[in-house]
């Protein structure tokens, strides 16, 4: 079954959605996507199923409630939200689902993204989300794969492996600057 909250956009082409997603990508504005279609691209890198969409808390609030409500019995494991300025999208979802929720600060034009931060990582006690740092879709992207990893052993092998590629990469560039 295809998610019907996928593909976002025919215009953004292939690869943006998956059957039977096990992660839900959301952010609260397409202006956000330049900062979340890394968590895409880190999904799509480590083949896990995924849907990508957009969610507004404030512009689109039914939509919010749906798509939280909704997550866990669609088969969602893991959400990704991201969102900017008074960016309460994460905890929204995070108040309406008991999937982990991981949530990307995104950097708007004034106050360089600490506001976006701030109203992320400051959840009241009880309702947790996973807060990555500011602009960092690639970091979310990489959690959610360590988190399906507890469960699914061949993410945690490909996670080694992708470990492995980071140390290999300074190596290397530490051999070209003795060299
Ligand atoms: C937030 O407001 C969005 O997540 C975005 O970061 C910011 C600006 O949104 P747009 O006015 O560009 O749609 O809700």
């Amino acid at each position: 079954e295809i998610s019907k909250y996928a593909p976002i956009q025919p215009t953004l082409g292939s690869g943006f959605s998956n059957t039977n997603p096990l992660v839900g990508v959301i952010t609260g504005s397409d202006s956000d996507l330049p900062v979340m279609l890394p968590a895409a691209r880190m999904l799509d890198r480590f083949k896990v199923p995924y849907e990508l969409t957009i969610v507004s808390a404030h512009r689109t609030p039914n939509r919010l409630v749906e798509y939280a409500k909704s997550a866990s019995t669609r088969g969602l494991r893991i959400i990704i939200a991201g969102a900017g300025g008074a960016a309460h999208l994460p905890g929204m979802v995070a108040a309406m689902t008991p999937l982990p929720v991981i949530g990307v600060p995104v950097k708007g034009s004034s106050l360089d993204g600490v506001d976006s931060l701030h109203s992320i990582v400051q959840m009241p006690r009880g309702i947790p989300v996973a807060t990555v740092a500011i602009n960092n879709g690639t970091n979310a992207g990489l959690l959610a794969v360590r988190m399906l990893g507890v469960s699914m052993p061949h993410l945690l092998d490909a996670m080694d492996g992708y470990l492995k590629s980071l140390e290999a990469e300074v190596l290397q560039k530490v051999d070209n600057l003795e060299h």
